[in-house]
């Protein structure tokens, strides 16, 4: 194992306009790694700490000059100079340093921007792709779920439901189900311009209309699919992200649905979500219910358990801990994957292995706030889950994890490897 030989953070900005980490490591070698970290909007309470420097002065409180800091110094004091056999032995280290349960010392974006880029180090060192680098077993090209129309706290719209999402299971290949996806998304700019809506879009690259309802927005999606010749329930189906905790009003104990003007219980949510699957080919539904709704989510599962995939995000964090919560309950049947709530590249493959040992499905997701950098792509086929979440086809912060998708897919195509819709239809119809 070589060396890391120096290791530079500095601060860049996201898709957003906010500050983020970004860490350059080299190896004795020469082996070069460059990763950025994502941040979220609609963020559980319990995930890993991101740390930000609250000085209202400076970039509205929102800079990452300590997170930097402690890359540069505590943690490249420590680890350059050394070399670790494996990324395990690395983020174990780092955890260490760190010392505490929720990385709120040194910022879950400092140990995740280091960890991210010492597995790029890794892969440039031994001149082969990331995905190569970290495969568990087969490569899996992931199917996509793309994120149209855009609501909640990810646009200003007066939407409740955060993601509305085609996700093109009939596809028989990656890029298959990205054109797919593409001329959706081109038919419905031009259904919500001929219906007078406005076709701005939001922070994942999705339209954001005002609409009357939720429900309107699927039906304007269903729209879009027909119209592109596909058949809903066959060819494309559909993913939504209900981000409910955000729904959530802890003083009465109900969740508002402001553009239907409803108040409902966890129940009636329940209800709900079973009466829009009855009428929509909707195959997914992640974070149905708050982060804290236990008893709410053991009841959703009951309920649409063995019809669709039930994704908890806010709900587990890609904490392990929480997973364990889950599985005990049987809330859930599949889990959101994402790096930096928990905030090593180790940490996250073994909630991932904890979940595939549990039968429970796994998307592998980006945030709403990106960079240009692409590790989840790689990261995506080498987990071999067979499904990610990387916003809709539009704005480059998006584009770039499909764009790599695309290069492994091509890379790969000699050996004709598996796609994740038809492993998705195998398991769940
Ligand atoms: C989510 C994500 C990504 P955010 O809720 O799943 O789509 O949003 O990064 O704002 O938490
Ligand atoms: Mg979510």
């Amino acid at each position: 194992m070589e060396k890391i030989k120096t290791i530079l953070a500095r601060q860049i900005l996201d898709s957003r306009g906010n500050p983020t980490v970004e860490v350059d490591m080299l190896l004795e070698n020469k082996g070069f790694g460059r990763s950025s970290v994502p941040s979220g909007a609609s963020t559980g309470s319990y995930e890993a700490v991101e740390l930000r420097d609250n000085n209202k002065q400076k970039y509205h409180g929102k800079s990452v000059f300590n997170a930097v800091n402690n890359i540069n110094t505590i943690i490249g004091d420590r680890i350059c100079g050394m070399a670790f056999d494996s990324h395990r032995d690395l983020d174990e280290l780092l955890i260490e340093l760190d010392g505490t349960d929720n990385k709120s010392n040194l910022g879950a974006n400092a140990l995740l921007a280091v960890s991210m880029a010492f597995v790029h180090a890794q892969s440039h060192s031994r001149n082969i792709s990331l995905y190569e680098l970290l495969l568990q077993n087969e490569p899996v090209l992931p199917a996509p779920m793309m994120n149209i129309i855009n609501g909640g706290s990810h646009a200003d719209n007066n939407i409740d439901i955060q993601e509305f999402m085609i996700f093109p299971l009939g596809a028989e290949s990656f890029s298959q189900s990205l054109q797919m996806g593409v001329e959706i998304f081109h038919n419905l700019k031009s259904i919500l311009q001929s219906n007078g809506y406005q076709t701005s879009i939001g922070d994942e690259g999705g339209f954001a209309p005002n609409l009357s309802s939720n429900e309107e927005a699927i039906e304007v999606i269903m729209h879009a699919i027909q119209k592109s010749g596909y058949k809903p329930g066959y060819d494309i189906f559909l993913a939504l992200d209900v981000a409910a905790s955000e729904l959530f009003n802890s003083q009465n104990g109900l969740y508002e649905l402001q553009s239907e003007n409803k108040e409902l219980n966890s129940d009636e949510m329940i209800n709900y979500y079973a009466n829009l699957c009855d009428t929509y080919p909707i195959i997914s539904i992640e974070d149905g219910l708050d982060e804290n709704d236990w008893d709410g989510w053991m009841q959703l599962s009951k309920a649409l358990g063995n019809k669709i995939q039930l994704v908890g995000d806010d709900l587990t964090v890609t904490n392990p801990k929480r997973l364990t919560t889950a599985i005990n309950q049987d809330a859930m049947n599949a889990i959101l994957i994402k790096l930096n709530q928990i905030g090593t590249i180790t940490e996250t493959i073994d909630t991932i292995n904890m979940a595939k040992r549990a039968h429970y499905g796994s998307i592998i997701s980006h945030r709403s706030g990106e960079t240009e950098d692409t590790t989840i792509a790689d990261f995506s086929v080498a987990m071999g889950v067979g499904q990610i979440k990387t916003g809709s086809v539009s704005r480059t912060d998006r584009t770039a994890k499909y764009n790599q998708l695309l290069r492994i897919e091509q890379k790969l195509k000699d050996c004709n490897p598996l796609f994740g819709g038809m492993q998705f239809l195998g398991h769940q119809i």
